[in-house]
């Protein structure tokens, strides 16, 4: 799969905000600051698309972005970041669950995962209700750059113990886009599955 032209198409901060539209999708999500942003800007190319923060917390919204004018690619606000208030997590979560509930155009998930860190409880919780709902979904295992030569060995199979799953894990980097094409290659598979 090739991707051209990646186009801002929406933000929705509330779940009547979500679109309703013709197009399939997939979407990221994952904790704040695991790569989410970075991640689409490189599949898309483009570096200005979705606004990377070294500051977590600072999506709110899912943001929709239309490719090729084909399908969707959607970034989920990022969960899990402690110094946002509770109220505000609760609202994302609800905007979140809800999405993901009702969403019959949506082929799948790209789960990240931080691959220094490993899943996180939340991560865990996110992967059990997917499961729940029967969405399908790719764990990525993001800013592999940043890892030792000894803690590659063995990351997949550290990850998906942790998680307790067999699913597939791409590991990737946005820094030396590692894993770009596995993801492409897996994200033409789900929106035509
Ligand atoms: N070294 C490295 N840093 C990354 C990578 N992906 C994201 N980052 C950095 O991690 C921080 C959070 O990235 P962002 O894409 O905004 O995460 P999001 O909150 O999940 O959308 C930023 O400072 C990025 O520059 C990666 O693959 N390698
Ligand atoms: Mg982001």
């Amino acid at each position: 799969m090739k991707i051209k032209n990646v186009k801002f198409y929406k933000a929705a901060y509330v779940p009547e905000d979500i679109p309703s539209t013709p197009y399939n999708e997939v979407a990221f999500v994952g904790r704040s600051n695991v790569g989410k942003s970075s991640l689409l800007n490189t599949l898309a190319n483009n570096f200005k698309l979705a606004r990377v923060s070294s500051e977590p917390g600072k999506t709110r919204s899912i943001n929709f972005y239309l490719v090729d004018g084909k399908f969707f690619l959607v970034d989920l606000p990022g969960y899990g970041f402690a110094k946002v208030p509770l109220k505000e997590q609760r609202r994302w979560r609800e905007l979140i669950e809800g999405y993901l509930k009702g969403r019959d155009r949506l082929k799948g998930i790209f789960l990240l995962v931080d691959s220094r860190v490993g899943p996180t409880e939340k991560d865990i919780q996110m992967k059990e209700w997917l499961e729940f709902y029967g969405i399908p979904y790719v764990v990525v295992a993001t800013k592999v750059d940043k890892l030792k030569r000894s803690e590659r060995q063995g990351l997949e199979k550290r990850i998906l113990g942790k998680l307790g799953s067999d699913v597939d894990v791409i590991p990737f980097s946005s820094k030396t886009r590692e894993g770009r094409d596995k993801l492409l290659k897996k994200l033409r598979e789900l929106l035509s599955g």
